[in-house]
């Protein structure tokens, strides 16, 4: 399995604006309340982190392998404690935990390039494709200086999918709804909400990691009750649900 690899992104002034906006879109990942996760250790299971204090996380599928892995932005909070308190420092490294699929994760911070492993004092984070080339970004959001734009490099054969909704009986945006796909014997489940992770939203595409299934089975929950289901929905596109029509749009990524 390669390994997930952030460059900094230098981002272009019209970029900075639509970046910006990032922090107005809507998402929820896996269905899991993502404020204050901090859940994950160097061990491997599941523990406790103690040697950040952190802030915006996510669950996402950063190498589409079909297994999320977990994303967290860290940043002390008392500037003047790093002169006084050497090993406590005010900025620190955001961190990649890559899920092996076996119920741990590994901790990847200089393996997962210098967008992850520089140092900063970091609050939101947000994800999302801004690309479009199939892979997860991250927009993070420091104190005093311009936020990060981590752009995925991560080179891999492994699918994806990405799901938009559009309510109709429910509301046009579809948040409250709920996502469930199944590919290769395993399902993920994914929801539409008005926030995620600290002070930031996601795209409101949601992603799915595919890993090797080039299809999958898609079962929406709409807001209002209604449940539709579609079987071998092709893989490595956008596609697009509105409420009652079925599949509306389908967009293949270059
Ligand atoms: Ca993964
Ligand atoms: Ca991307």
């Amino acid at each position: 399995m390669s390994a997930v690899v952030f460059a900094r992104h230098a981002m272009t002034p019209a970029e900075r604006l639509r970046d910006a906006g990032w922090v107005a879109f809507v998402g929820l990942i896996l269905g899991i309340p993502l404020v204050g996760l901090t859940t994950v250790d160097v061990g491997g299971r599941l523990g406790v982190e103690t040697r950040f204090v952190c802030w915006g996380t996510g669950m996402a599928d950063l190498d589409n392998d079909g297994w999320p892995d977990l994303f967290t932005v860290t940043g002390s909070v008392y500037p003047e404690m790093e002169r006084e308190v050497a090993d406590h420092p005010l900025r620190t490294p955001r961190f990649v935990y890559r899920n092996l699929g076996d119920g741990t994760f590994e901790e990847m911070i200089e393996e997962a390039g210098p967008g992850v492993a520089e140092a900063h004092c970091s609050r939101g984070c947000a994800f999302g494709d801004f690309d479009n080339d199939g892979d997860v970004d991250i927009l993070v959001v420091n104190l005093n200086e311009p936020p990060s734009l981590l752009r995925n490099e991560a080179k891999n054969p492994h699918h994806w999918l990405k799901v938009q909704l559009t309510g109709t009986k429910s509301n046009r945006s579809a948040i409250g709804a709920r996502v469930v796909v199944r590919y290769g014997g395993r399902r993920q489940v994914q929801e539409v909400l008005a926030q995620s992770s600290y002070v930031s939203v996601n795209d409101r595409r949601l992603h799915f990691g595919l890993g090797s299934a080039a299809s999958a089975g898609i079962e929406i929950r709409w807001p209002n009750g209604a449940v539709e289901s579609f079987a071998n929905v092709a893989a490595d596109r956008l596609v697009v649900f509105k409420e009652g029509a079925g599949i509306v749009r389908s967009m293949a990524f270059s």
